[in-house]
């Protein structure tokens, strides 16, 4: 057996386990286990405690305690040899937060294996429920913030992003001013990525430069807390943040909890954790700036390494700290699989692959036809009153529509990804929609670029367990390269590659001008 490494993602729904062979370049073991069927006692429904407020989404963070144990607890079930893994890392969801009070750095330090991790973690939380990334309930505190740091260009350009109302800055403010005793008792706050490394530490973990960009806290370039961002947020924060550290540098030993508990070695090493996002850049390989991922889920995303770091001044786009050190870009565009599901509804059509049909029935650029496809509020670019609008483009002809609804979410990326100033080189496309080779030529023409297929099911928790391997022969002082870190592990589909249509990419450079000028009409009917 060669070197075992350990990658966990603790996401909205689920904590998931990978581990790597380094030597064998092979995945050995996955395991996810479901919040809300592994663990119905927290109540929550898909990873998120019930609230009326539908702008307020909160989970509880015992639950991911109480998820580590269990995950662990299967994996010595399944005889995974965790005697044998060299380093543990991981990924969370972004942005969300958890509130510590003084307890906690003691109570980590002691954690006691004949106790659950519930147990012995009861008493250490200043704040009982963590506001998580699906919240949007920031909107005042997102203003105030920006307000003070001059601005939405200024705000990214120093922190990465605009103000955004799941960012942990504004969720920060908010609790500060709903529960300022509670605020003041705050001895430390964490993101639910180092909160899980803390556990695994035991001892309070350091924030990634990945996902403490995510909190509009952060100076971006100086990679360091920023401190008219701070100052803008809540008083004395500074206090209450952990230092700063690159993602997979070394903690320490894994606390003797888990040695004791569930075998795992003495020697094996904590590594810093970082956001999921990060960490899939590194799960997909995307090492190279250029080369860029299009996720087509139920949300469509667009990311990828970037060499030097440019914010964007409209504030639709985020720059965060990449795991190999300088920077990755990532674009959210709430109306993706959505929006398709919502044309494919409308027009009765009877599955994705008739979908895929009917577009490829229809011609690149759909005779000039442009749809607008916010059938929910969009992030990107803001729109707070959906509604979908057609120019030039026949309402009852179905086929057009399905074409127009893809060819829109596609000149929408590429207009929307300009800021970056990274043409990309070569695209890999993931998510649902991506095994359609009719919308992967949509895409291919309207980027012209070459498009690729890449199928990860664990793409963070992998993503996590390389940086665990990075961080273990970086402290063995070895000079690991990324290149031949992540060399074998992720590899395109074998002949998913779709190479543009020099005619159609004309088409498209066109067809961008007049879709920048319907959607600039549109969002100034909005105002
Ligand atoms: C990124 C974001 C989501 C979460 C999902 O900004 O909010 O992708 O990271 O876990």
């Amino acid at each position: 057996m060669g070197k075992l490494f350990l990658g966990l993602d603790s996401s909205t729904q689920s904590l998931s386990a990978v581990v790597i062979d380094l030597g064998a370049r092979k995945v050995i073991y996955e395991k996810s286990i479901n919040f809300d069927r592994a663990l119905p006692q927290f109540k929550t429904q898909n990873g998120v405690l019930p609230n009326r407020d539908p702008l307020v989404k909160h989970s509880p963070p015992l639950l991911w305690a109480a998820a580590l144990d269990l995950l662990f607890a299967q994996m010595k079930k399944d005889k995974v040899a965790l005697g044998k893994i060299l380093a543990v890392s991981g990924s969370g969801q972004q942005h969300g937060s958890v509130y510590l009070n003084d307890k906690a750095a003691d109570a980590l330090a002691n954690l006691d294996p004949k106790k659950s991790l519930v147990e012995n973690l009861g008493g250490v939380f200043s704040r009982k429920t963590s506001p998580i990334w699906m919240d949007s309930s920031t909107t005042k505190e997102c203003a105030e913030i920006r307000k003070k740091l001059g601005g939405i260009k200024f705000t990214a350009s120093r922190t990465g992003s605009d103000t955004f109302e799941r960012f942990t800055g504004p969720q920060i403010r908010k609790f500060y001013k709903t529960d300022p005793n509670a605020y003041e008792k705050t001895a430390g706050i964490a993101l639910v990525s180092s909160f899980m490394a803390s556990l695994l530490a035991g001892k309070i973990a350091p924030v990634d430069f990945g996902d403490g960009a995510g909190m509009n806290l952060m100076d971006i370039r100086r990679k360091n807390w920023n401190h008219d961002a701070l100052k803008a947020t809540a008083p004395s924060l500074i206090g209450k943040l952990p230092p700063l550290a690159d993602s997979g540098q070394v903690i320490g030993p894994v606390s003797s909890y888990f040695v004791q508990k569930f075998g795992l070695n003495a020697e094996a090493l904590a590594t810093v954790w970082t956001g999921d996002n990060p960490a899939s850049v590194l799960g997909l390989g995307l090492i190279q700036p250029g080369q860029v991922a299009i996720s087509l889920g139920t949300s469509d995303t667009f990311f990828g390494t970037m060499e030097q770091c440019h914010t964007d001044e409209n504030g639709e786009g985020h720059v965060f700290g990449s795991p190999t050190g300088g920077y990755m870009t990532l674009i959210c565009f709430k109306n993706g699989s959505l929006a398709r599901e919502k044309i494919r509804e409308l027009y009765k059509i009877p599955g994705w692959k008739k979908f895929g049909e009917l577009v490829a029935q229809t011609p690149s650029g759909n005779h000039g036809g442009i749809l607008l496809p916010w059938f929910e509020p969009e992030i990107v670019p803001r729109v707070n009153q959906p509604g979908i609008r057609r120019f030039d483009l026949d309402e009852k002809n179905a086929a057009a529509n399905c074409r127009a609804i893809f060819e829109a979410q596609m000149l929408s990326m590429r207009l929307h990804s300009q800021w970056m100033q990274v043409a990309p080189e070569k695209i890999f496309a993931t998510g649902g929609a991506s095994n359609d080779r009719a919308l992967l030529q949509v895409l291919a023409d309207v980027m012209n670029c070459v498009v690729l297929r890449i199928e990860v099911t664990k793409s963070a928790a992998l993503g996590a367990a390389l940086s665990a391997a990075h961080g273990w022969l970086a402290a063995a002082g070895e000079n690991p390269k990324w290149e031949k870190l992540v060399a074998g592990f992720t590899a395109p589909v074998p002949g998913s590659e779709i190479r543009p249509d020099k005619k159609a990419a004309k088409i498209y450079d066109k067809l961008l001008e007049k879709y920048a000028a319907c959607e600039g009409d549109a969002l100034d009917s909005l105002v």
